[in-house]
């Protein structure tokens, strides 16, 4: 039988986050690989999917969705798991932090990603777009460190949220992809609500699938190493 849901990734990109809620939900799906080697994200086949040429799209029976954070809400609701529903009176906390992760942190993330896409090819142009970044993920991570002791169902012990997803993730990718060699910043251990999560994380068997799936070894969220996948590249 094929799956109705057919994620399109590439290890250790943005789709992790998806692979974490489609296991951890149970839901049978399908993975599709997008070559970043090939620069399939930027091909037609992958732009019909989704116009932007980033990863992930979710191909459900609706249609595609793409956007990290609308494939979440959708799979959320669509589950009545990982997140208040509609009408619970935490439904405006969960979507102020998911609005803020996906428009702030990861944006933020992304731009020391790819600091030539936002500041174009000089080095010493990307050098200072770097350090202003540093400068505000350091402060976001004070804000989330925050949110997290003032609104702690934004976290689930027993059952997790979407944040339990999504926010280990961006604190992988903080240390493996935001920091300049030679020039550690980022320690999870100052953000002790951070770090906590990022420890219930590891325990959980959707990590352990997603460590399977795509190489991300054995403490991928509290002592990240670059993944060694199966199959694709993470860049
Ligand atoms: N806003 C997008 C960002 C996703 C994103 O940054 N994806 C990265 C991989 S982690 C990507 O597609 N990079 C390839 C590229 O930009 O060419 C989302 O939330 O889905």
């Amino acid at each position: 039988m094929t799956a109705s849901l057919r994620l399109h990734y590439a290890p250790d990109n943005a789709s992790l986050i998806v692979r974490l809620a489609l296991e951890e939900l149970g839901l049978p799906y399908e993975t599709i690989l997008v070559d970043r080697s090939q620069r399939a994200q930027q091909q037609p086949a992958y732009l019909r999917l989704n116009p932007n040429g980033t990863i992930p799209a979710l191909a459900t029976p609706d249609g595609v969705i793409f956007e990290t954070a609308a494939i979440l809400l959708w799979l959320a609701d669509r589950s009545g798991q990982l997140a208040p529903a509609p009408q619970d009176p935490n439904r405006g906390d969960m979507l102020k932090w998911l609005f803020w992760c996906s428009n702030t942190l990861h944006i933020d993330l992304r731009q020391s990603f790819y600091p030539e896409k936002f500041i174009g090819a000089d080095p010493a142009h990307q050098h200072q777009l770097r350090a202003v970044l540093r400068q505000r993920l350091q402060s976001d991570l004070r804000i989330l460190e925050a949110a997290l002791i003032e609104t702690p169902a934004l976290s689930g012990q027993a059952q997790p949220t979407l944040f339990d997803l999504y926010l280990p993730c961006l604190m992988r990718w903080c240390k493996l992809y935001a920091e300049t060699p030679g020039q550690p910043w980022f320690d999870i251990t100052a953000y002790p609500a951070l770090y906590a999560l990022c420890l219930r994380a590891e325990r959980r068997a959707s990590t352990r699938a997603a460590q399977q799936a795509e190489g991300l070894g054995p403490t991928p969220f509290t002592a990240p190493k670059l993944a060694t996948p199966p199959e694709g590249s993470a860049t």
